[in-house]
């Protein structure tokens, strides 16, 4: 860059929060704490993962995760960074993982947020190079409680934020606070998360299909008859058949969907009746950022994913979310608009 073309009024995460603060619902300021401890975790995490062809992190443990997964190293590295990064925080005071069968409760911690985390989604991908990332949904704890599974099992209109990290060729951060949809890159040589997509809006509508057909005998006849008439061209809008984008972590594909438009789902099948996404830090915080960026999320039956309660830490649900005229196409398909 020439002198003159560099910014010098950069919009940091931390600047960020203290400018929009007074739009997270009742946040007293103390939410700063929270993002600072999610933003150290994320760089945290990014940089294990940049390093871990060197040091060979990458490769499985051997171990299975509470949820039944193959736990690679990096699993339990990430687990383990996010773990310390929330009881580091002061004001975490439960913290609900992927990688851990029951919630932890920081006893030293103030009882002011809960936080539900998937460290390294898609983990599966690691090996390959694919972009993986955390994904985040955030409660404040109820008045008068000391922190318990009641702070958690809530329904998903409750969150007061959500956000996912996104480690690919860079690191990517998508927040909300209940207040619309911010993007920022993180500037390694600063190590600060930079805003580059303030009030991020999906688009209304993209014909792009994200799902695993390898799935389709699993599936019920109303599914596989669906994305049958996405591949249609007289069923769609231009007479165009929809592309189909799978990469198989639920960021990335999710991401390409803020950016691009169009419908991601993992509905339910035969293997997993109830959905394979976990509603808690899957399901839930993708759908509030997908709906504050103006588009809709909603599981098999047309229910708004929001409007779930879960009855367990690691509920699961079948998810279609995207861009609203995408998703409208589904929930006419099922007459339920
Ligand atoms: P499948 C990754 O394991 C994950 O939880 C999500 O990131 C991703 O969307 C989904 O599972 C992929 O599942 O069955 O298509 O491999």
């Amino acid at each position: 860059d020439s002198l003159e073309d560099i910014n010098t009024d950069i919009i940091t995460l931390p600047r960020f929060i203290i400018e929009t603060q007074q739009n997270v619902k009742d946040a007293k300021g103390d939410f700063t704490l929270v993002l600072n401890a999610l933003g150290f975790a994320f760089k945290f995490i990014s940089q294990t993962i940049r390093k871990a062809e060197l040091i060979n992190l990458v490769g499985i443990t051997g171990n299975t995760n509470s949820t039944g997964d193959e736990q690679k190293k990096l699993d339990v590295l990430g687990d383990e960074i996010f773990i310390n990064a929330m009881k580091g925080s002061g004001i975490v005071k439960i913290l609900v993982s992927e990688e851990q069968e029951d919630l932890i409760i920081f006893h030293h911690n103030d009882s002011k947020y809960a936080i539900c985390c998937d460290p390294i989604d898609g983990s599966s991908n690691l090996d390959a190079g694919v972009s993986v990332g955390t994904i985040c949904s955030i409660f404040r704890i109820l008045p008068g409680s000391s922190g318990t599974t009641k702070d958690i099992l809530r329904q998903g209109t409750e969150m007061v934020a959500a956000c996912y990290a996104m480690y690919g060729a860079s690191t990517h951060l998508m927040l909300t606070l209940g207040n619309g949809v911010n993007g920022f890159t993180l500037d390694n040589t600063l190590g600060e998360f930079i805003l580059v997509h303030p009030d991020l809006r999906i688009p209304s509508q993209k014909s792009i299909y994200s799902i695993n057909e390898g799935n389709t005998f699993f599936w019920s006849q109303t599914i596989i008859d669906f994305i049958e008439k996405l591949k249609r061209p007289e069923d769609n809008a231009n007479d165009k058949p929809y592309s189909a984008r799978y990469i198989g972590s639920m960021v990335a594909d999710i991401h390409r969907t803020f950016l691009y438009g169009g419908l991601f789902a993992y509905p339910a099948d035969t293997k997993n009746t109830h959905g394979k996404l976990r509603l808690l830090y899957e399901a839930f915080p993708m759908a509030m950022l997908i709906e504050q960026a103006g588009g809709k999320a909603v599981n098999d039956k047309g229910e708004r994913i929001l409007d779930l309660i879960p009855t367990h830490i690691h509920d699961k649900s079948s998810v279609w979310m995207g861009s609203c005229d995408d998703v409208d196409k589904y929930l006419k398909h099922i007459n339920k608009l």
